[in-house]
């Protein structure tokens, strides 16, 4: 960028829509955008009520992001975009029985998202029918029954059961149980496409899937070091630590290609004092524009510099720079990767990190002075086809100083979906080796089955290829979620059968197999009554503690199911009667399902019921957390990286290829797009865009908001477009592109992904440019 704006427009980007947004995140903005979704969803009174016991003790979890909730919190513990995940749940609308007689399946086909979702919640369990393409109505017991005749006529390895990462334990843990005692593994969740490169990378260092900060931390870091996670959009509720922590004089470092609002500054809608004066907090103190996919070799620079820093203290008798203590008694592979580090080029550091020597130098500076320092980190680390490499050289600069294991120190993947961390935890996993086998057959007598199951882009393929015959969704929007629509939305019609599990219309529910299935259930939100009276259920967030969340607003139908009631439901259809199991008591009282978790995760989740009502909730024991490594070789390890560059094997590339990034806006969750409007990076009334440096827009003889179509380099002689795309000059670095997920999801092909963990590389793809005709 060429001016003082911090919003990431070149100031001459006045035209519409992009208007620079100049004030910070939070404050006023946030309020206004709160009330006016209230207003848009006609709840409201209502709604201020309810959202007053968001993440309380005696309230519910947020359905939005799973960033820690804390044991004493804000008299309105939410923030704008929690509030906007609440009344979207909450609204007024319905999408009833008529809804769907008036609108064939293939009429509702070329409605948008937003326009499929903003017509409210679902109401009754409905049945495709082929005659007239409309859901029809059904009773759930038509529906169980005919969903568990499918199955059964189906090998098990042929259906897939996917989790979105919203639904509680207690269904996660049913919903696991049901699929191995039909016989399979397949179970993917959205952690296939979000985290899972923290999942499979983690336990190689450190011995642990998951992060070991916990809130308690941020009281005592001194260092915050942060690569691609958007904040101030995505997990809003941890501008709170951020900001305290700025105020202790914490120092934070980040490293994201663009400059994001939340990270630069603050201010608390939440604080009279601020709201009534024009204060903010800077938040980022030093911020570094990376390059899209530059991370590995930006770590690498500070590694480099701590080592060799260290090399010459060892030579002049000074203080030691790296934690020589520490890597002697707790890790493994020091010498190897110091050796890998010290070998690697500055030319190379820079070349693929598009960061100057200088600046990495000023960001190794801080983090080698830090008593205690923490990583944090989301897509833009995991999302590409070395994510898990990206995870592991976060893991390799804490272990350098020891900053795992100790107060104000750790890693901390920021997790998505408000309860996928806890899913995993669990038992929705397609890798056998993490599920408890053994007891589950030891407390249920019978045989899981053990053969590896599909994760989401292997359960893609085998859409594709014909291997899978059913699809059953606890909640999500799959099809629009995963990468390559042109390829994979004809597959769909070929199942068998699919079954949707969910709250609102989405484009997954119209892409439907010859016996399709639409399953509306209660929202986390909601009061569910059952035999015993009004339930709890749990949820795990991002530091690994375990909440209570209890629902308060009316039900959106009377002819709703809970998720439990319908797992339940189908899995007393589909499998024969067991008497280790009760699945109707479950229902009727799901402490009894927490009761049947404390059994198969007795460490884990001890005095499960006892504990999770409690404020601030329990946290799970992670070894990790007290320097015990659960690897192979018994301390954590260190990993050398195979490369910096992680496009070194792609088909040649070329001075016109542009790096995209497919990344989220402010007004969304996930695919559900609540408005048009991105307002912290100054976006208004479209998503058809694509945020581009000025040098590249006009070396393509490109004006500000030509259309383009935009094509993705590949060479399996597929054409993956999306045409009518503007551009628009951005604070970007050159080489690098952004457009909005799901709209750009058809231009990255199934199998650009992660290495291993094959989260497909939504924030890497090569693409070029032309003007749209
Ligand atoms: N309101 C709201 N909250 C959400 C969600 C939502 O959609 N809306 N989604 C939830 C879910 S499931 C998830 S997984 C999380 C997602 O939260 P994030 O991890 O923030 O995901 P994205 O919005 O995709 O943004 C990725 C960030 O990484 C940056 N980035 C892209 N490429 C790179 C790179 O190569 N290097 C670096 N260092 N940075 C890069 C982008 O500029 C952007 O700031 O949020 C959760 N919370
Ligand atoms: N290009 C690109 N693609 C991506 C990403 C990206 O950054 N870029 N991010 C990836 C990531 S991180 C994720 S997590 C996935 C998300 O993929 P999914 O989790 O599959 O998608 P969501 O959009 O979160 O699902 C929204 C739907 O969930 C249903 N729903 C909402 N609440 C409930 C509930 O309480 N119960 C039930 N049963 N259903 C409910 C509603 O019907 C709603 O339409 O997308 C991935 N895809
Ligand atoms: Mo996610």
């Amino acid at each position: 960028m060429s001016t003082e704006d911090i919003t990431g427009h070149a100031t001459d980007g006045d035209t519409a829509p992009l208007k620079p947004y100049r004030h910070p995140a939070g404050g006023w903005g946030s309020i206004k955008a709160v009330a006016s979704i209230l207003v848009q969803e006609h709840v409201a009174l209502n709604g201020s009520r309810i959202l007053s016991h968001q993440n309380k003790a005696d309230g519910f979890a947020c359905v939005s992001c799973s960033w820690a909730k804390p044991a004493d919190p804000h008299l309105f513990e939410f923030c704008e975009n929690g509030a906007k995940a609440t009344a979207w749940e909450i609204t007024n609308k319905r999408v009833d029985i008529d809804f769907f007689a008036d609108h064939t399946v293939s009429e509702l086909q070329s409605w948008s998202g937003l326009e499929l979702e903003s017509r409210g919640r679902l109401t009754a369990p409905m049945r495709w029918d082929a005659a007239t393409d409309r859901y029809v109505p059904c009773t759930w017991e038509h529906a169980f029954a005919e969903i568990a005749q499918e199955l059964r006529a189906l090998d098990p390895n042929e259906a897939v059961f996917y989790a979105s990462g919203r639904a509680s334990l207690e269904t996660s843990y049913m919903y696991a149980l049901l699929a191995r005692m039909y016989g399979t593994n397949n179970l993917p969740d959205s952690s296939n496409m979000c985290h899972e490169s923290t999942s499979v990378g983690l336990p190689k260092t450190i011995g642990a899937p998951v992060g070991t900060v916990q809130l308690e931390d941020f009281e005592h870091t001194d260092c915050m070091l942060f690569f691609g996670h958007n904040t101030g959009t995505n997990a809003p509720r941890m501008l709170h630590q951020l900001q305290d922590a700025r105020k202790r004089g914490v120092e934070i470092i980040t490293f994201n290609p663009l400059r994001e609002r939340g990270l630069v500054s603050f201010a608390n809608p939440q604080s009279p004092v601020e709201m009534l004066t024009p204060s903010q907090t800077q938040i980022s103190t030093q911020y570094h524009q990376v390059k899209i996919g530059g991370d590995a070799a930006a770590i690498a620079g500070l590694c480099k510099l701590l080592i060799e820093w260290d090399d010459e203290a060892q030579r002049d008798g000074t203080q030691r720079v790296l934690d020589a203590a520490f890597i002697a008694e707790h890790t493994h592979g020091f010498e190897a990767f110091a050796e890998s580090m010290r070998a690697t080029t500055w030319e190379e550091i820079e070349h693929h990190s598009q960061l100057t020597r200088a600046a990495l130098d000023a960001a190794a500076r801080v983090y080698a002075q830090a008593n205690a320092a923490m990583v944090l980190y989301g897509m833009g680390i995991t999302q590409h086809r070395s994510g898990v490499h990206n995870v592991q050289m976060l893991s390799n600069l804490l272990l350098l100083r020891g900053n795992i294991g100790r107060p104000g120190a750790g890693i901390c993947p920021i997790r998505g979906h408000s309860n996928v961390q806890g899913q995993r935890t669990v038992g929705i996993t397609e890798k056998p080796e993490l599920a408890p086998l053994d007891k589950l057959k030891e407390l249920y007598r019978f045989e899981p089955p053990r053969e590896k199951g599909m994760s989401t882009v292997e359960a893609c393929q085998g859409v594709l290829d014909g291997k899978v015959k059913a699809f059953i969704g606890l909640g999500g929007n799959f099809q629009v979620a995963i990468p390559d629509h042109h390829v994979m939305d004809p597959a769909w019609r070929r199942l068998r059968l699919t079954v949707q599990i969910a709250t609102k219309l989405n484009r997954s529910h119209l892409l439907h197999g010859e016996v399709a299935y639409l399953l509306p259930c209660l929202g986390r939100i909601e009061i569910d009554r059952q035999a015993s009276g009004e339930q709890w259920v749990s949820v795990e967030d991002s530091t690994a503690c375990v909440h209570g969340s209890h629902g308060l607003a009316e039900p959106a139908s009377d002819m709703l199911l809970s998720e439990p009631a319908i797992v339940a439901g189908i899995a007393k259809a589909l499998l024969p009667g067991n008497p280790q199991l009760d699945w109707d008591a479950w229902v009727g009282d799901y402490a009894l399902v927490r009761d049947a978790i404390e059994r198969t995760y007795p460490d884990q989740f001890r005095d499960f019921n006892q504990r999770f009502r409690q404020p601030g909730g329990f946290h799970r024991p992670l070894p990790a957390c007290k320097r015990e490594w659960k690897t192979e070789s018994g301390k954590a390890n260190f990993i050398v990286p195979d490369t910096l560059d992680e496009d070194a094997d792609m088909p040649a590339a070329g001075p016109d290829v542009l790096r995209l990034m497919t990344t989220r806006g402010d007004s969304q969750f996930n695919t559900t797009v609540y408005a048009l409007d991105d307002r912290f990076r100054g976006v208004y009334g479209t998503r058809d865009v694509l945020l581009m440096h000025r040098d590249d827009l006009t070396r393509r003889g490109f004006a500000e908001g030509d259309a383009v179509c935009i094509s993705t380099v590949s060479d399996d002689g597929v054409t993956r477009e999306v045409d009518g795309m503007r551009v628009h000059a951005f604070d970007i670095p050159r080489g690098c592109i952004m457009g909005y997920y799901p709209e750009c999801n058809r231009l990255i092909p199934l199998s650009h992904h992660a290495k291993s963990s094959l989260v497909p590389a939504s924030k890497s793809i090569p693409i070029r440019l032309r003007k749209s005709a």
